[in-house]
């Protein structure tokens, strides 16, 4: 009898230390920065929901690399064969709010399922100016200012993390997923038009939430780790496969990363990114303010980013610790094709628990 109440009170002791080590082997380290996208898979058996939000905030506007004022702005062509012949309308400030909702799930070792939904909001400030004159030459006045919105279920994504390799010191996965649109692109909103008449629209490409496109998504990720170190590249691209009267065009990213880890439940990042769209492909013939943002020649980009990241692993609901992750993203140097707003920071906040 005492035999066995020993060997029982000797497995709870034991279970008890197993769970307190796998608690206490939770290295907030063990995650990449919150704004880089799968950048980790599960072991066999594991599962894991993360929510995530993210702010994108743009002011101003640019052509290329050069900084352009609203009266160079209303000088710009506006689309081929359009009336007038230049812009009227010119975007202030916009914010593009994401919600990012995932599961992660490891049927095995090797492979890593995940699905995500996206939600977006977008809100933009603007200002109309009277139309130009004969020769697109005289004095324009303000007309006045208003702003258009959206929100929507952007998409939905089902990727797969197939492991590569894995060692005492680095991991490599690979990434194939595919992501549909589910957005209507018809969004319409009220605008003031350079006659000063309140009118109801269809939004310009980049106010719709969506592009009613289905995209290939793959990537490639390396993680090395040393010690107290962890450095980490990804390189990641989206292709069209699908789409209906336009898509937003295919786009790549090279992101590299350095964390430090601080304690075992506090890690801080560096991230360099680079990113590349190749620009809006198709048209809505709806689509047709003169602004910047309804001609399809003003998209694509070439982007430098830097971020500035930490993790954490705390407890705040019973079972696994939680892991929070914020990073705020500054761009370095943005290319534009053509004119379009500038980028002046996002931040992306995030939470994770695994099952
Ligand atoms: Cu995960």
């Amino acid at each position: 009898m005492k035999s066995l109440f020993y060997r029982a009170s000797l497995c709870l002791s034991a279970l008890l230390l197993t769970t307190h080590a796998n608690a206490d082997s939770e290295r907030a380290i063990d995650h990449g920065p919150i704004g880089v996208m799968g950048d980790h898979f599960h072991k066999a058996g594991e599962w894991m929901v993360s929510a995530r939000v993210m702010r994108m905030h743009m002011s101003g506007n640019q052509a290329g690399d050069d900084e352009l004022s609203d009266s160079e702005v209303i000088m710009q062509p506006n689309a081929p064969g359009r009336m007038p012949g230049v812009l009227s309308v010119v975007p202030q400030d916009m914010d593009m709010d994401m919600l990012m909702l995932g599961a992660m799930f490891a049927p095995t070792d090797r492979l890593t399922l995940m699905g995500m939904v996206m939600a977006s909001s977008k809100d933009m400030a603007l200002t109309s100016y009277s139309p130009p004159d004969m020769t697109n030459s005289g004095p324009r006045s303000v007309v006045g200012g208003f702003s258009t919105a959206s929100d929507d279920i952007q998409s939905v994504s089902l990727s797969g993390l197939f492991r590569l390799q894995q060692g005492a010191s680095s991991r490599t996965h690979l990434t194939l997923g595919l992501e549909q649109a589910i957005a209507d692109a018809n969004v319409a909103d009220t605008v003031l038009t350079p006659m000063g008449m309140n009118m109801t629209m269809r939004l310009p490409y980049g106010m719709q939430i969506g592009d009613e496109s289905l995209r290939l998504n793959a990537a490639l990720t390396h993680v090395y780790s040393s010690n107290k170190w962890v450095f980490g590249g990804q390189i990641s691209g989206k292709f069209k496969v699908a789409a209906k009267d336009w898509h937003f065009g295919n786009s790549q990213q090279v992101t590299a990363w350095v964390q430090r880890e601080m304690n075992r439940r506090v890690s801080l990042s560096g991230r360099l990114s680079y990113a590349r769209a190749s620009g809006l492909e198709g048209m809505d013939a709806m689509i047709m303010a003169p602004v910047q943002t309804a001609i399809p020649a003003n998209y694509g980009y070439k982007k430098w980013r830097i971020g500035l990241g930490a993790n954490a692993v705390v407890s705040l609901f019973p079972g696994q610790s939680e892991r929070l992750g914020i990073e705020l993203e500054l761009p370095v140097d943005t290319d534009t094709r053509g004119v379009q707003m500038t980028p002046e920071w996002q931040l992306t906040l995030g939470i994770q628990k695994a099952f």
